[in-house]
């Protein structure tokens, strides 16, 4: 990747929202050794804070306050919103009215990059064996999937209609290693996210780009070569904790149909259609 000249420059303000979630957590400190002055949203102060961040709390669902957000900020990290699925008034206020409001006010503030943290519920009811690449066609898996999939087109819109930088990650998995069968597929270290952010923080070549958010992992169904053009390079392996994996695998009963799709549970939670009729 080349080396962005000015990623020292503290005018280069970097925005994180969703701060305090679970992702937010993990890869703050690593962040912050890259990006030093980070400024934090989310609607609770990190319990951490540490010297040299800045907390400005927001909800994203208030304009005025995701403005007060965003001001003066170069990029934007946006994890902010419900991170699994929900009812939808829930999905409906955080990840779509809270989605364009981050864009938008971005926009007004002259913000130049947004990462949005989009989801492998996107294209959940794509079967397991299917490997896709980030050009199908969106196939959600829930309300969750819906608004991930929102964020992916308005996050077009104002790369197309305003010129905004926009990636969006469609993230698996994040966690120390492969939670079950599924997440072996699907895992991501916090270190290769952070890597991620990093080429959507920086790289020259982006416009809109769509990249997924897993690590080398042999089981992966999803072909991330745009990400690997773009210098991705992804270290954690997810084979190095099958055995963990499948262990807890083990202690799960079998999901008739979550099972054979890439989404798993978010599949089969409210699943009335007939299996062989789901999916592409
Ligand atoms: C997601 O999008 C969620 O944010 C996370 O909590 C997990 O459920 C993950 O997907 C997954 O599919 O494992």
């Amino acid at each position: 990747m080349t080396e962005d000249k000015s990623r020292s420059d503290q005018s280069r303000r970097i925005v994180f929202t969703g701060a305090s979630g679970g992702i937010g957590t993990m890869t703050r400190p690593l962040l912050a050794r890259l990006y030093p002055g980070l400024v934090l949203s989310d609607r609770v102060e990190p319990k951490d804070l540490q010297p040299g961040e800045t907390f400005v709390k927001a909800d994203l669902t208030r304009p005025d306050e995701v403005a007060a957000a965003v001001k003066g900020a170069h990029s934007v990290i946006h994890l902010g919103g419900h991170s699994v699925e929900g009812g939808w008034d829930q999905i409906l206020n955080a990840n779509i009215i809270g989605c364009y409001n981050l864009f938008e006010e971005a926009r007004k503030a002259g913000v130049k990059r947004v990462i949005f943290a989009s989801s492998n519920h996107a294209v959940g009811f794509y079967p397991r064996r299917c490997k896709i690449g980030t050009d199908v066609t969106v196939r959600p898996d829930s309300r969750y999937g819906v608004s991930k999939a929102f964020g992916e087109a308005l996050g077009a819109l104002y790369a197309d209609k305003h010129g905004l930088i926009v990636t969006c990650l469609r993230i698996g998995n994040v966690g120390p290693r492969p939670l079950d069968a599924r997440r072996l597929s699907i895992w991501i270290s916090p270190e290769d996210i952070v890597q991620l952010f990093r080429i959507g923080l920086e790289h020259p070549d982006i416009r809109y780009d769509i990249l997924y958010g897993v690590s080398d992992n042999a089981a992966s169904w999803w072909d991330n070569s745009r990400a690997r053009q773009l210098g991705y390079r992804p270290a954690g392996k997810a084979e190095d904790h099958r055995a963990h994996a499948e262990a807890e695998q083990a202690k799960i009963g079998p999901d008739p149909v979550g099972d054979l799709f890439q989404g798993g549970t978010f599949t089969s939670a409210e699943f009335t259609n007939d299996v062989k009729r789901a999916g592409p």
